[in-house]
């Protein structure tokens, strides 16, 4: 090992070596015409790999967070390279990070329940960064839940879930998350109609009994959590309400929510009746649902509406008597709603149109203002007549959905799903300028930071439902397929296809990769859950069992390569908790914690303080340890948990365990300390010799490095005191862990090195 180390050490440190593998690797280059003559690809695909490829070391300009269905999570890639980033865990356990498995974790699903039952997964569609001014400023991210009315909050700073709401009185929900232009509010609109506060009440009273609503919950910023106390609902007719959208500047404090099936249709397919698709597609149209919010929340703050659940419900008599709710038609089976950058226009998608429709904010606001209604609704909602309200329908193609906003003015692109096409036109004028095909059946599409007041422009994704043909087959269940189009020129250009084996994803939202500010470590101790200080965090050097009546709670530090303490020990029966705090103060050493056979799982980032209980039912030891490989003696960064059977008195030790160690031993593990020593500081002579100080990774590097070589000064000083006492075994064992330090701060040393090299550091005089 010592001396696989040592010749690894040398050779990094000899310049010589690194050109020899660079000159090395020049010379068996084929030319860039082999290249595409071996491939087959065509100049063409040549370009898009040149504006997509990124190259080791280089960044994404633009974060995407995709919805990732059925999973449960969110799904973080880059653009323009398409690399996956992260899974963020929301409404389903996940053992990467510990999702689930830590009591800390199991507290934010546990806010998931639903009238006391567990739901332990999710059908995530529509995430929304939190916005100032209607600019996505990279706080907090919010998603939905489509199998179960739930809103989750996911801070951007750890990419961490840290509350779950569930909506009191939803049965169902589609239209969330969306969020106002200053994240005072984050929309959820029903989908599937209900008794308000999931009751009961028979099909044949459908009509009277099931309703629609739209909440609005208040979200606090300062505190990063939606506010329950302080958020409301609106009750709407029983029309099957689908998207939402936030109005902006002119429409800003108004909402806008579309239906499908306002006939109302129950189904019935097994007594003979139509089925579902043929009773809710009879209308020639929908409505799209016009909310006054600013309006509706002065109702709230009046005391204006009445408590399901213990939440706040505004009946839907008083949104009318007080003229904050309107329908407009929207042609058949409406889809997508998206309001403009300016917020002037709303466009409208329809699945079995071919056009958009244009609706005019101005001309809205303004056949309200003038009481100009049509007719009403059977339940008395005032209806604008379509040409009170539209701006213009333009035909795109078959099936119309979502629409995304670009940079430049008036340009929108709308997904086709029929057509499989994603058509760009001109919303003020009412003219195509463009179609691409993608493959297969786009649902929604992304452009970078398109819902927002100042759409970044440059790319657009396409969210295909169908993979087909697209990747190496992988039997029945296909990955979904996102396909990246460039959008900077006149046309619309196919870069990548890029495979997303989750589920299936919806709406996802882009935003610029610098407005992101992620923490690299926790404040030591923290829970992170809660962004709050762990009570029962420890430093090293306190960490201590405790025993209370039959539970014993072990407060225990990690840092490579340990856990303390490393041997635990309780009685069949006992009930025990490890409360573990990562004490690393260096970027992306997480330790993981698994116990064998007991279920436990942690993933313990740097800073933070995870939690795993269990109840020891079962007499034995059983052997913990790290499941992330964090340094060399990854695999002996272990210990026993050992579970004694009830009434087992242990005998007197035999000192039979393990190897005995000389004099001679200890002098070896000395001498091979020393000549360590040297390499050590040969490493810091270069690093020491360059402006390293120049780059904060680096410096942060070195800081670890330092620790580790104080830590190695620790057990050198208690090494050397066996040895004055010539206890040869705990002398040799702590030069041995000596060394292990010593190992572990050439490791950094040489990473800086690495990287400054990398990097074009340069000489310091
Ligand atoms: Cu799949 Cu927005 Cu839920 Cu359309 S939704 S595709
Ligand atoms: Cu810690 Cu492996």
């Amino acid at each position: 090992m010592y001396k696989i180390l040592r010749k690894g050490l040398l050779a990094a440190t000899g310049v010589a070596g690194l050109g020899l593998i660079l000159a090395g690797s020049t010379a068996s280059a084929e030319t860039l015409d082999e290249v595409l003559a071996r491939r087959g690809l065509s100049q063409q695909d040549l370009l898009a790999a040149a504006k997509t490829y990124t190259p080791t070391g280089k960044r994404d300009e633009f974060i995407v967070f995709s919805s990732g269905g059925q999973s449960g999570q969110v799904i973080v890639y880059g653009v323009p390279s398409m690399r996956i980033l992260k899974y963020i865990a929301v409404f389903t356990p996940e053992p990467w990070q510990g999702y689930g498995y830590d009591e800390e974790s199991k507290k934010v699903l546990a806010q998931g329940k639903i009238d006391g039952r567990d739901v332990p997964w999710g059908d995530t569609h529509h995430p929304a960064i939190t916005e100032t001014n209607g600019d996505q400023d990279g706080q907090y991210l919010f998603i939905n839940d489509k199998s179960a009315p739930r809103i989750a909050v996911i801070s951007l700073h750890d990419f961490e879930t840290q509350q779950i709401v569930v909506n009191p009185i939803m049965q169902s929900e589609h239209g969330g998350a969306f969020v106002t232009p200053n994240s005072e509010y984050v929309i959820e609109a029903a989908q599937y109609p209900g008794v308000l506060g999931r009751g009961f009440a028979p099909l044949s009273e459908f009509n009277e009994k099931f309703r629609g609503a739209v909440t609005y919950w208040k979200f606090n910023r300062e505190k990063g959590r939606i506010e329950p106390e302080n958020s409301f609902s609106v009750e709407l007719p029983p029309y099957t309400q689908d998207l939402s959208d936030a109005g902006k500047l002119v429409s800003d404090g108004w909402s806008f929510t579309n239906s499908f099936c306002s006939e109302r249709y129950v189904g019935g397919i097994e007594r003979g009746r139509p089925p579902f698709e043929a009773g809710c597609s009879q209308n020639d149209t929908d409505y799209l649902h016009i909310i006054n919010w600013k309006k509706a929340e002065e109702l709230y703050k009046a005391g204006k509406f009445s408590k399901i659940n213990d939440h706040a419900v505004i009946s839907m008599q008083t949104l009318i008597d007080e003229g904050v709710l309107a329908l407009v038609a929207e042609p058949k089976s409406p889809h997508g709603v998206d309001v403009s950058p300016d917020g002037k226009y709303i466009v409208v998608g329809g699945k079995l149109d071919t056009q958009a429709s244009v609706y005019s904010f101005e001309k809205i606001k303004a056949a309200i203002d003038a009481k100009k209604f049509a007719g009403k609704d059977a339940y008395g909602v005032p209806i604008i007549a379509l040409e009170d309200a539209l701006h213009k329908q333009v035909p795109l193609g078959l099936g119309p959905l979502h629409s995304q906003y670009d940079s430049k003015p008036c340009v929108v692109y709308t997904s086709l799903y029929v057509d499989s096409q994603v058509a760009k036109w001109d919303y003020c004028e009412g003219k195509v300028l463009d179609k691409i095909s993608v493959h297969y059946n786009i649902g929604h599409l992304v452009a970078m930071e398109g819902e927002t007041v100042h759409p970044a422009g440059k790319y657009l994704i396409a969210l295909n439902k169908l993979a087909i043909d697209r990747f190496n087959p992988v039997g029945p269940l296909h990955p979904q397929n996102h396909q990246l189009i460039d959008i900077s020129g006149e046309k619309m250009e196919l870069l990548y296809d890029m495979p997303l084996p989750l589920g299936e994803p919806h709406y996802a939202t882009a935003i610029a990769a610098d407005k992101l500010k992620p923490l690299v470590r926790y404040k030591y101790g923290t829970d992170s859950r809660t962004g709050e200080k762990h009570p029962d965090a420890v430093r090293p050097g306190s960490e201590k069992v405790e025993r209370n009546g039959n539970k014993v709670k072990v407060y225990m530090t990690a840092i490579r390569s340990h856990f303390t303490p490393e041997i635990v020990e309780v009685e069949e029966g006992d009930e025990v908790e490890f409360v573990i705090t990562n004490s690393e103060r260096a970027q992306d050493e997480t330790h993981g914690f698994a116990i064998s056979t007991y279920g436990v799982n942690l993933s313990l980032e740097p800073g933070k303080t995870a939690t795993a209980k269990i109840k020891a039912d079962k007499p034995g030891v059983f052997s913990y340890y790290c499941t992330e490989f964090c340094s060399a003696l990854h695999l002996e960064m272990t210990g026993f948990l050992v579970v004694k059977p009830k009434g087992f008195v242990e005998q007197a030790s035999t000192g039979a365990e393990g190897q005995a160690y000389t004099q001679a031993d200890y002098d070896k593990q000395f001498k091979t300390n020393t000549d360590t020593q040297a390499v050590i500081d040969s490493v810091v002579t270069y690093i020491t010799s360059m402006n390293f100080k120049d780059f904060p990774d680096a410096v942060a590097l070195v800081e670890d490095a330092t620790d580790q070589l104080k830590f190695a000064g620790e057990a050198k000083a208690k090494a050397e005191d066996f040895a004055k006492k010539q206890d040869w075994q705990n002398a040799t064992l702590w030069a041995g862990q000596w060394w292990q330090y010593q190992v572990k701060a050439a490791d950094i040393g040489l990473r800086v090195k690495t990287y400054l090299e990398q990097n074009g550091a340069k000489k310091v005089q």
